[in-house]
């Protein structure tokens, strides 16, 4: 047995190197900068992270890889989505969601499915395009996660170019689920393992964390592998950027309406909506700012899913040292009543999320106050 495996445990130093320069002092000093970083891969990473080679580090280590196998596969598919038969528009189902399915929606699904196959890590997967989770027989018992996730985050943007993004999360899985039901997985945001998001823009990028702190990874196509490009990210605790579909402002209560006039009529805010969740919440974690998207008055749960969107950038930003919350309530504390349970999604930067529950708290206040009157009156 190697020594690293004997003793369970490693410091950064011992594994981020075999100390190159003084093994071989003739190599210059940003040689070894240069091929350290390029050797910093997503399965080493988790790794250093954990700081362990214990076998659910192993695990973890070798589920993130895989992850980052269907991100290649999907950012293959997506450079070239323009020349390859039957890769855009619309396969003319409807999902769970009671939404039109495009077929890199499906493609992206089951590629994750693909991934995970003869794995023995996920028994169990869960997505948005998938009405029940879907069991891999061959995994089950001995892979004890559950993967949830979003295959194709922001599904407008794939017939024009533009941006798009996966989310994912990983759960333990709790009990037999004799039943199918995965009622294991209807608990709050604390029962993640890891989360993450992947960006497909102009480099395809993956940003994931294992609860202790963000880290983003650009893929080199020249290798094939994703390869660390920023540590520890940190999220300023305010930023200028609002990012929010204004064309529902018509429907939204008046709370929110109340806060985009309130940036509307103040000096520093800048408005930024791409129609990808993941593409926005980058943006902000580099640079500081709030994504809403809030109920309206007919749908007060709002759009995006908590076990595969809100839940997984929550964790995700919350580590980065930013809040997320329904507005009225932290997205980790929500317990879901089904699968694809929505809620409303306010997340960011500390001061700016702030700003936006300052004016739900007000407007209840307010409606509070009139509420006693009435009843006095
Ligand atoms: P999707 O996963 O089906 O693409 O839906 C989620 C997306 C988010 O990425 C994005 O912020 C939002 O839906 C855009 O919705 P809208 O067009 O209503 O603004
Ligand atoms: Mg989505």
């Amino acid at each position: 047995m190697a020594d690293h495996q004997a003793n369970g445990n490693l410091s950064d130093a011992n594994l981020s190197d075999a100390n190159l320069s003084d093994a071989n002092p003739a190599l210059s000093l940003n040689h070894k900068y240069a091929l350290d970083r390029d050797c910093t891969t997503l399965s080493r990473h988790v790794l250093q992270q954990l700081q362990s080679f214990s076998s659910d580090a192993q695990d973890l280590s070798a589920l993130m890889n895989r992850i980052g196998l269907a991100a290649k596969l999907i950012a293959r598919r997506l450079t070239r989505a323009g020349l390859v038969e039957d890769a855009l528009g619309f396969t003319g189902r409807t999902n769970v969601q009671g939404e039109s399915v495009k077929k890199m929606d499906e493609f992206a699904n089951q590629v994750f499915i693909s991934a995970f196959e003869q794995s023995g890590l996920v028994c169990r997967l869960a997505s948005e395009e998938m009405d029940q989770p879907y069991y891999i027989p061959e995994n089950c018992p001995l892979g004890r996660y559950t993967l949830l996730y979003d295959p194709i985050d922001g599904s407008s943007n794939v017939d024009i170019n533009l941006n798009v993004g996966a989310i994912f999360a990983i759960r333990q899985q709790e009990g037999n689920d004799l039943d199918g039901q995965a009622r294991d997985l209807l608990r709050d945001g604390h029962q993640q393992i890891a989360a993450g998001y992947v960006l497909y823009g102009p480099s395809t990028m993956l940003v994931y964390s294992v609860g202790s702190g963000v880290h983003a990874f650009t893929l080199d196509p020249s290798l094939g592998e994703f390869i660390l490009s920023s540590e520890n990210i940190k999220i300023p605790t305010h930023g200028s950027i609002y990012s929010v579909n204004e064309g529902n402002f018509w429907q939204w209560e008046e709370p929110i309406r109340n806060y985009i006039r309130y940036v509307h009529r103040h000096e520093g805010y800048t408005a930024r909506y791409s129609g990808a969740l993941v593409g926005d919440i980058h943006r902000i974690l580099f640079q500081g700012g709030v994504f809403l998207y809030p109920g309206t008055v007919k749908k007060p749960e709002g759009k995006l899913r908590l076990l595969y969107e809100s839940a997984p950038l929550a964790f995700l930003v919350e580590q980065a040292g930013g809040v997320a919350s329904t507005g009225t309530q932290r997205i980790l504390d929500v317990v879901p009543d089904q699968l694809h349970t929505r809620t409303p999604l306010v997340i960011g930067s500390v001061e700016d999320v702030a700003l936006v529950e300052s004016f739900i708290q007000e407007h209840s206040r307010e409606q509070q106050e009139r509420e006693i009157l009435s009843t006095k009156g």
